[in-house]
């Protein structure tokens, strides 16, 4: 199947390299990155090789430490000729690719030197073994399933589809794949599912792992480091033992021979991701140990190999009473993790969501984010827009990830916003970044809306730079992928994406109440689907308001979790911002906002001006027909029409719920349906 080259076009990519005479000095021709090098400029750039120095008009080279880490890089001109230095034959890489996007955007290269912010820049695939992808939205795995298949739904039955040999093998995609990636500085993968289930067990052993170390390879070459997520019961499900307990010598021994013999075909192996005692995944408090007692038994194993454990803190009650007032699922990651601070290995990196329930379109920090503070901490975001439209609904998502990583925490510290923290406060700050659930599949474009191409940009850029803002993203993003794009048709696509975030939050839950949608699949509203429900993501509408109250003062108290000064803004109704009142507040109708409307008001013109912002995007990419590759402009236009009736259909039931609720009608007139 053929596949788009996303942001790195070779028309781009050539009319910027091609024909240049490249002079390299200093890498040692071992290495696999080294000879990734040079078979990106000869076969993919189209460059050539200078056989002396005064031949040459580019240079890369490696020089001796001076740089801040292994991997910055610098680019500097000199009469005309460009210099690229790094420390490592991987910050080579990204120099390459870096000087290629600065040049294509007209970005300064006379002298330019770029350091990573965040250690860890990981892409976590939810993929699993019969080819289908959980919360993929994009056509099936690139690494699993049956070759020239994509039409694979995830009907949760994988012991009977279990194949003989699970892996795609569609090479030239995965290689096409971390060339992408490590365009945009990424530098580990996670290639299956947390919810390790059917044979995925199995990717930790033979034969299966055989798959593993081809993909591995050529992440590798990329300067891409592979884990895998296993199941915590694997010395019962794979070692054919009578326990898992991570106390238990035989349990142990186990994995390591298991941890031993991947380290022996994979030499650069990262790791293991793990959910454990999560939704049904088992774990170690199973036999009454800790999050700790289980991921230091494995980050020991691992230890002597360099290894890491990728430990998820995504832990809370999925069969909660709704009828118990008392819980709250937003206190959960604090609750289990915050006393075993200090207590993780070095090697053991704790992998937070960036909010404290679960990706939703508003949700305030994660309080862990700031308060552990002898932990190694990655933050956590979700690329597939699981519940942000699932690539059917526009949505790019920069401003709001932004919005968290530079989230000021309060904490005493020359740079206190969230992702800036993370390697303040841990015992190991190379074990510490960002992580983001894929959003690619099979499909020709990799992700469904090629408009949603951007969040995988945007998710690798705002990893390796800690300035940069969705804007000057965005604005990369339509240079790489639509050259052509210009004057008001590039005005206009420009807007109707970066307003894209908002538009959604607009017509669908309001002011951080979130979950109003259809249970399971998460597309599309349903007020009340998880109202009764066991998951404990309520929204406790009745007559007189909405909202959750998790004050110290009346409600849960999730807002003692947080340090001062955002403790005592977040108990008050007035100092809350704004956008998350219902996330903080049970609030009536009739409470005024800044604005001077009602809350009801509120919803009802947030929910109309959604629906109108749809329609207004509709017009807009009818005028943009014609700048854009035709295939690419009916990609978007057939979504933009579902997005509408998606939108209408948010508008009208949230709109009647809350006026059957309130029995205050809009102030305008408009059509709600009583
Ligand atoms: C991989 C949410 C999603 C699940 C996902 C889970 C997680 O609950 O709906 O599909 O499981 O998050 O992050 O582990």
């Amino acid at each position: 199947m053929m596949f788009e080259p996303m942001w790195l076009s070779s028309r781009i990519v050539r009319s910027i390299v091609g024909g240049r005479q490249f002079f390299i000095e200093g890498l040692d021709f071992n290495d696999p990155v080294t000879a990734r090098i040079y078979r990106e400029i000869l076969a993919f750039c189209g460059g050539r090789l200078a056989l002396r120095p005064d031949q040459a008009d580019l240079f890369l080279t490696k020089v001796g430490g001076f740089l801040d880490s292994d991997e910055s890089y610098r680019i500097h001109t000199d009469a005309g000729r460009i210099h690229i230095e790094g420390n490592t034959s991987k910050a080579l890489l990204y120099g390459l690719y870096g000087w290629i996007r600065r040049a294509a955007c007209q970005q300064e290269v006379d002298e330019y030197t770029s350091t990573p912010w965040q250690a860890i820049r990981m892409i976590d695939h939810w993929d699993q073994l019969d080819g289908s992808v959980e919360r993929g939205y994009s056509g099936e795995s690139i690494f699993y399933g049956c070759p020239g298949s994509n039409s694979h739904q995830d009907f949760r039955q994988f012991s009977q589809r279990a194949l003989q040999n699970p892996f795609r093998g569609d090479l030239a995609r995965v290689e096409a794949y971390a060339r992408l990636l490590a365009s945009v500085g990424i530098n580990a993968i996670g290639l299956n599912n947390v919810n390790v289930r059917g044979q995925a067990k199995n990717l930790i052993v033979e034969p299966l792992l055989d798959g593993v170390v081809t993909l591995a390879g050529i992440f590798l070459q990329f300067g891409i480091k592979t884990y895998l997520s296993v199941n915590f019961a694997s010395p019962i499900l794979v070692g054919g033992l009578t326990t898992a307990d991570p106390l238990n010598p035989e349990v142990s021994a186990w994995w390591r021979q298991v941890v031993d013999a991947i380290y022996e075909r994979i030499p650069k192996f990262g790791g293991f991701l793990v959910k454990a005692d999560a939704e049904g995944e088992p774990g170690p408090m199973q036999y009454g140990r800790t999050h700790a007692d289980g991921a230091n038994m494995l980050a020991r194993l691992l230890e002597p190999h360099g290894g890491s454990v990728l430990w998820r803190a995504f832990v809370y009650d999925c069969h909660q009473d709704w009828r118990n007032r008392s819980l709250d699922r937003a206190r959960s990651t604090f609750d289990n993790f915050i006393d075993l601070d200090g207590h993780f290995d070095q090697n053991v990196i704790l992998q937070v969501k960036f909010g404290p329930i679960d990706f939703q379109v508003r949700e305030p920090l994660n309080p862990l984010i700031g308060q552990m503070r002898h932990t190694n901490l990655m933050m956590e975001f979700q690329i597939t827009a699981e519940y942000l439209g699932q690539q059917v609904d526009l949505n790019y998502v920069l401003p709001q990830w932004l919005s968290m990583t530079n989230w000021e925490t309060g904490v005493q510290v020359e740079d206190s916003r969230a992702g800036a923290l993370l390697p303040q406060l841990c015992t190991d700050p190379a074990r510490t970044g960002f992580a983001g659930v894929s959003n690619v599949g099979m499909d020709e474009n990799w992700t469904g809306n090629t408009l949603a191409q951007a969040n995988l940009y945007g998710f690798g850029r705002m990893s390796w730079d800690g300035d940069i803002d969705a804007e000057s993203i965005l604005d990369e993003w339509l240079t790489l992928t639509f050259p052509d794009l210009q004057g008001e048709a590039r005005k206009s696509v420009n807007h109707i994406m970066l307003t894209s975030n908002q538009t959604f939050e607009d017509y669908s839950a309001p002011l951080g109440v979130g979950f109003m949608v259809k249970p399971g699949i998460h597309y599309g509203v349903d007020v009340n689907g998880y109202e009764y429900d066991r998951w404990g993501t309520y929204h406790f509408a009745d007559r007189n308001g909405v909202g959750v109250d998790r004050t110290r003062a009346t409600g849960s108290g999730f807002t003692g979790q947080y340090l001062p000064p955002l403790r005592e803004e977040f108990e008050k109704k007035e100092t809350t911002p704004e956008e998350l009142l219902l996330f903080f507040h049970h609030v009536s109708y009739d409470y005024i906002l800044h604005d001077g409307e009602t809350l009801i008001q509120h919803i009802y013109n947030t929910h109309f001006e959604g629906v109108r912002k749809v329609e207004q995007y509709i017009s807009l990419w009818n005028s943009v027909r014609g700048s854009i590759p035709i295939e690419d402009w009916e990609n978007v236009a057939h979504r933009l029409q579902a997005q509408r009736l998606n939108a209408i259909e948010w508008r009208d039931q949230v709109n009647t719920y809350f006026y059957r609720m309130s029995g205050l009608p809009d102030k305008y007139g408009r059509l709600i349906y009583a």
